[in-house]
């Protein structure tokens, strides 16, 4: 894989094109690199699902150089551009443009900052989700934007919905927010059905390319996202919640079995990980690179 230059310009691609763009959830290189084999040709960085990889709460409870790490792994484990969730920006502009800069130098192609405080609480989770204001966000916008490099992409992710408020106040903040720099808008809800996000859509009529996070209103066929223009749906902690599944069940099984026999057909065989991994390539490297017996 050769993550960098290439993988930077094509998220601004996969975003601003007319093909409506998937992102799947990493949150560790593993994940990753699983995400990319499948075909996705972006990733989102989950801050959902890379804080409960690490055991801790979408709270802001993993600091940003935790997360800044994480995001390395992915980066280093996939060829695809990779949209990293900043949360909040972990403070104001000043905490903002510096997540924003290292996030850079480590291989990420954009970031998502949400118009919330410091410390966030996952969107789902209880209603208290109080808005940053309007100015001072767009600081933090502002900050980010004079920062990363142009090729940097700068989501800003708008919570009114999640927080109870209109569509009024969401369409206010968009405009606030694109003319703060934001190269796109996050569009959130919590609700079962897509009924917000596309009056959302259709109100906004594509100023700026819009992502939407489908995890409560699974049900909606993405052909409504491509009528309704939307850019890019984001699939945003499945390969976590998959994982739990998973282990769950097969830690289940080998407690009560007190035996690893009746599972081996349900686990990834270890030729499938050493195959993901790439031992392939370090065994041609070791031709090359090792004197010979
Ligand atoms: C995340 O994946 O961390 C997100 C999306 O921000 S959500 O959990 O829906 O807020
Ligand atoms: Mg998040």
């Amino acid at each position: 894989s050769s993550p960098g230059a290439a993988s930077k310009a094509s998220l601004r691609d996969l975003i601003l094109s007319n093909d409506l763009a998937f992102l799947m959830e990493a949150h560790d290189g593993l994940s990753a690199a699983i995400a990319t084999q499948a075909g996705f040709k972006g990733l989102w960085a989950s801050g959902l699902s890379i804080s409960s990889s690490l055991g801790y709460r979408d709270a802001n409870e993993a600091s940003w150089t935790q997360v800044v790490d994480v995001v390395e792994h992915i980066v280093d484990a996939t060829d695809v551009p990779v949209l990293v969730d900043g949360d909040s920006g972990f403070g104001n502009f000043n905490n903002a443009r510096l997540l924003a800069r290292k996030l850079e130098q480590r291989g990420a192609s954009g970031v998502v900052i949400e118009d919330k405080g410091f410390p966030k609480m996952n969107s789902f989770v209880g209603d208290r989700h109080p808005l940053a204001d309007i100015n001072e966000f767009s600081g933090r916008l502002k900050a980010v934007k004079d920062t990363a490099s142009s090729d940097f992409v700068l989501v800003a992710r708008i919570e009114a919905l999640i927080a109870g408020h209109s569509l009024d106040e969401a369409l206010i903040r968009a405009h606030a927010y694109a003319e703060a720099g934001a190269d796109a808008i996050l569009i959130h809800s919590r609700k079962a059905v897509a009924d917000e996000i596309l009056a959302f859509a259709q109100a906004w009529a594509n100023r700026l390319p819009v992502i939407i996070v489908p995890t409560k209103y699974f049900r909606t066929p993405v052909s409504n996202y491509r009528n309704a223009g939307i850019s890019t749906v984001i699939w945003a902690n499945h390969n976590m919640r998959a994982a739990i599944a998973g282990m769950r069940n097969i830690c289940s099984r080998i407690h009560s079995d007190e035996s690893i026999a009746a599972i081996e057909e349900q686990v990834a065989g270890l030729d499938e990980l050493f195959s993901l991994i790439g031992y392939d390539e370090l065994a041609r490297a070791e031709e090359r690179y090792l004197p010979g017996p």
